[in-house]
C-alpha cells in the first residue's frame, strides 16, 4: 500500500528536516510545497506550516511567495492546517520582533518578548502545557498530554492576561497555556480546522510524535492518558516532593559526543581528560568509545533531552570535506526526536581549491542535515576579540551574527573552553576575577578564566566573562560552558565558573566538564543557576545511563522529563 502524502509548506527559512523525519517515522511521506503555484496547495486536505527563526523574515517569505491567499482559502474551505512555532506566530496580528510586519491576524493579538530580568531568554527547554476546556471531560486536543513535557525554543510569545484568554475563548479559540517563569503564554491554539503549537512536537520525543500523529489522523479530541510521569513510576522513593522550577522548565540533561577521525580513518566518539583523547596504555591511539550515530540513538532512547556532536579536530580540516559529520547528523536526525546540536568548524572557510564558503553556508548544511543548533568555538573567540578591538562595534558579518540573523539566536550556541588562572591582586588583572574557594599554587586568593581554542592548545588574551558578554551582544543564544581543568575528571562541575558566567549574561548556560556520577547533576542544579547539564565520559564508558541520572535527580526532588510513554 502506498503511503499517505503529507503536504508541508516550505518557505525555505529554516530546517524542516526534523519535521520530515518525524512524519516519515510515523509512516507517511512528505511533499514540500515551495510555491503558491504548486497545484498540491489547492488539493491538499491537510497542510502543515512549520516556521523557525525571525518572525519578520518568515512572514516576508510567506507573503512574497504568494501563500497568504491560498492558505486563507484552505482554511475557509474547512481543510486542516497545523502551524508550528513561527507557523503559529504567523496566525497572530504581529510581533514585537518585527514591528512593521503584519501576520495573518486570525487571532486579535500580537506577540511580545519574554522578560529577561529574572530568567534566560530565549526560553530553551522542556515545559508543561495545560490542556484546554475539554479537560473536564477527560479529553484533550490532539493528544496534548498535561503530564508530558514539550520542547520550546523562542524569545517571543503570545503573552496573555486572564482577560485576553477569556476574550479569545469567547471568539471560539481553544487555548493550551504554558508558563515561563511568571509569564503565561499560549502554547497551542485550536479552532475548527486550525491547530498550532508554539513548541516543536518533532523535537518532543514520543509525546511530540503522538501529537503529530493525532493531527495526521485528524484525531482532534483524544483521551488524556494516565499520568505516567509521577515520581513513583521510576523511583523507589515516591514520597520525594518534586520541585517546581522557577522557570517551569525541567532540568535538561544533555549527552555530548566528541567526534573525530581515529588513526585508522574511522569517525569515532572519543573522550579524554583535559582534552587529551589519546590512550596512554596503547602508545597514543585515539580513544575509540563507539560509533556516533548508534551512540546518539542510544542516548535518545535513554531519555537525553538533547544530543550534542562536537567535531573536535575540525580546526585542522575543511568542514566541506567533513561530509562524515553531515551524514552523522542526517542519520541521527532520523531516529532522535530531540534537539541536536553540532559544533566544530562553524566558521568562514576557504576550501583547498580557493573557494570561499561563508560560515552561514556551512551552518546551513548542518541545519539541512537535521541539526537544530550550531555550536561555535574558535570563531566565537575571533569574533569577540574583534568586537573589543573595534570598541564594541557590531559589523553584522561575523558568523554568530549572520547565522543568528538567518536562523534566530536560539540556533547559535557558543562553546567556551576556559582554563583557570590565579592572581594575587584582582586590580592588577584586566579580566573579571572573583575570590576563589581554593587558593592558587602560590597562595593566590583570586582567579579568573582565560579562553582557549583549538582544543585547549591556544590560550587567548581574553577572559571567559568577556568572551560570553561579547557573544551575547553579537547574537549568540546559548552558552556551552566547558572547563578544561574539570574535563574528564569525574569530580563534578566547576560551580564557581558557572556562577561567574551566569552572573554576567542572561543567556541560558549549559554546564559541562566533570560529570562522573548522577549526584553531580543534582549538585550543579541545586548549587548554581545552570540551565542544563552535559555529560560525556560517564555515559560513553557505560558507567551510568542518562535514565540513571534522571531517576536519581527525580528521587532527589529535581524536575526532569522522563519520556515513558509508548507510541
Ligand atoms: O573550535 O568551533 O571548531 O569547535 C571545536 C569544538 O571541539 C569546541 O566545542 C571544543 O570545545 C571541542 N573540543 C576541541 N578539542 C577537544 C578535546 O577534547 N580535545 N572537546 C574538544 C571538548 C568538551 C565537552 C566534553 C565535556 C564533558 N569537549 O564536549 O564533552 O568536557 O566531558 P566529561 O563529562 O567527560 O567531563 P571549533
Amino acid at each position: 500500500m502506498s503511503k499517505e502524502v503529507v503536504y508541508v509548506i516550505d518557505v525555505e527559512s529554516g530546517n524542516l528536516r526534523s519535521l520530515e523525519n518525524a512524519i516519515t517515522y510515523l509512516g507517511y511521506t512528505v511533499q514540500f510545497i515551495r510555491s503558491s503555484t504548486d497545484p498540491a496547495l489547492a488539493t491538499a486536505n491537510k497542510l502543515i506550516l512549520p516556521g523557525v527563526g525571525n518572525f519578520g523574515h518568515f512572514v516576508n517569505q510567506f507573503n512574497s511567495r504568494g501563500f497568504v491567499k491560498p492558505v486563507l482559502e484552505h482554511i475557509k474551505a474547512g481543510k486542516s492546517l497545523f502551524g508550528i512555532c513561527v507557523g503559529l506566530q504567523t496566525f497572530f496580528k504581529g510581533s514585537e520582533e518585527s514591528p512593521s510586519i503584519e501576520g495573518l491576524g486570525l487571532l486579535d493579538m500580537s506577540l511580545s518578548k519574554f522578560d529577561d530580568s529574572t530568567k534566560s531568554v530565549p526560553q530553551i527547554g522542556w515545559n508543561s502545557v495545560t490542556v484546554p476546556t475539554y479537560k473536564d471531560q477527560g479529553k484533550t486536543l490532539y493528544s496534548i498530554n498535561p503530564n508530558s513535557r514539550y520542547y520550546f525554543v523562542h524569545s517571543y510569545a503570545a503573552l496573555t492576561t486572564p482577560e485576553q484568554i477569556a476574550q479569545l475563548e469567547n471568539q471560539g479559540w481553544d487555548l493550551a497555556l504554558s508558563k515561563y517563569g511568571e509569564q503565561t503564554f499560549i502554547a497551542a491554539i485550536s479552532k475548527d480546522n486550525i491547530f498550532a503549537t508554539q513548541f516543536h512536537p518533532e523535537k518532543s520525543g514520543i509525546a511530540g510524535l503522538k501529537l503529530i500523529r493525532s493531527f495526521l489522523q485528524q484525531d482532534k479530541l483524544t483521551t488524556i492518558p494516565e499520568a505516567a510521569h509521577t515520581p513513583s513510576a521510576n523511583s523507589s522513593n515516591s514520597t520525594q516532593k518534586i520541585e517546581i522550577t522557577p522557570t517551569g522548565l525541567t532540568r535538561r540533561v544533555i549527552a555530548c559526543l566528541d567526534v573525530r577521525t581515529n588513526d585508522a580513518g574511522d569517525l569515532v566518539v572519543t573522550k579524554g581528560d583535559q582534552y587529551d583523547v589519546r590512550e596512554k596504555s596503547t602508545g597514543g591511539d585515539v580513544r575509540n568509545l563507539g560509533k556516533p550515530v548508534e551512540m546518539a540513538e542510544k542516548y535518545y532512547q535513554q531519555g537525553a533531552d538533547e544530543v550534542t556532536f562536537l567535531n573536535i579536530t575540525s580546526f585542522r580540516d575543511s568542514p566541506i570535506k567533513d561530509a562524515p559529520m553531515l551524514s552523522v547528523l542526517k542519520l541521527a536526525a532520523q531516529t532522535c526526536f530531540v534537539p541536536l546540536t553540532v559544533g566544530g568548524g562553524i566558521k568562514d572557510i576557504v576550501d583547498p581549491d580557493g573557494t570561499k564558503i561563508p560560515a552561514l553556508e556551512v551552518a546551513s548544511l548542518y541545519f539541512r542535515a537535521g541539526a537544530d543548533k550550531v555550536s561555535i568555538g574558535s570563531d566565537a573567540v575571533v569574533a569577540a576579540e574583534a568586537y573589543y578591538e573595534s570598541g564594541g562595534k557590531l559589523t553584522g558579518l561575523t558568523p554568530i551574527e549572520t547565522i543568528s540573523a538567518a536562523y534566530g539566536v536560539q540556533a547559535v550556541v557558543i562553546s567556551v573552553d576556559p582554563k583557570r588562572f590565579y592572581v594575587q591582586d584582582p586590580n592588577s588583572c584586566k579580566f573579571q576575577t572573583f575570590k576563589a574557594n581554593t587558593k592558587g599554587p602560590n597562595g593566590e586568593e583570586y582567579c579568573y578564566y582565560k579562553i582557549t581554542s583549538q582544543g585547549g592548545r591556544k590560550v587567548h588574551d581574553l577572559g571567559a566573562v568577556e568572551l560570553c558578554k561579547a557573544c551575547e551582544k553579537l547574537g549568540a543564544g546559548e552558552i556551552l560552558l566547558n572547563c578544561i581543568d574539570k574535563d574528564g575528571s569525574n569530580s563534578g562541575y566547576d560551580f564557581e565558573l558557572i556562577d561567574q558566567i551566569k552572573g554576567a549574561v542572561s543567556l541560558p548556560v549549559i554546564a559541562s566538564s566533570g560529570a562522573g556520577a548522577p549526584v553531580h547533576f543534582e549538585e550543579v542544579f541545586k548549587n548554581t543557576g545552570a540551565d542544563a547539564a552535559l555529560g560525556a565520559g560517564m555515559f560513553h564508558r557505560g558507567e551510568y545511563t542518562v535514565n540513571d541520572v534522571k531517576v536519581y535527580m527525580r528521587e532527589h526532588g529535581l524536575d526532569v522529563r522522563i519520556d515513558d510513554e509508548t507510541l
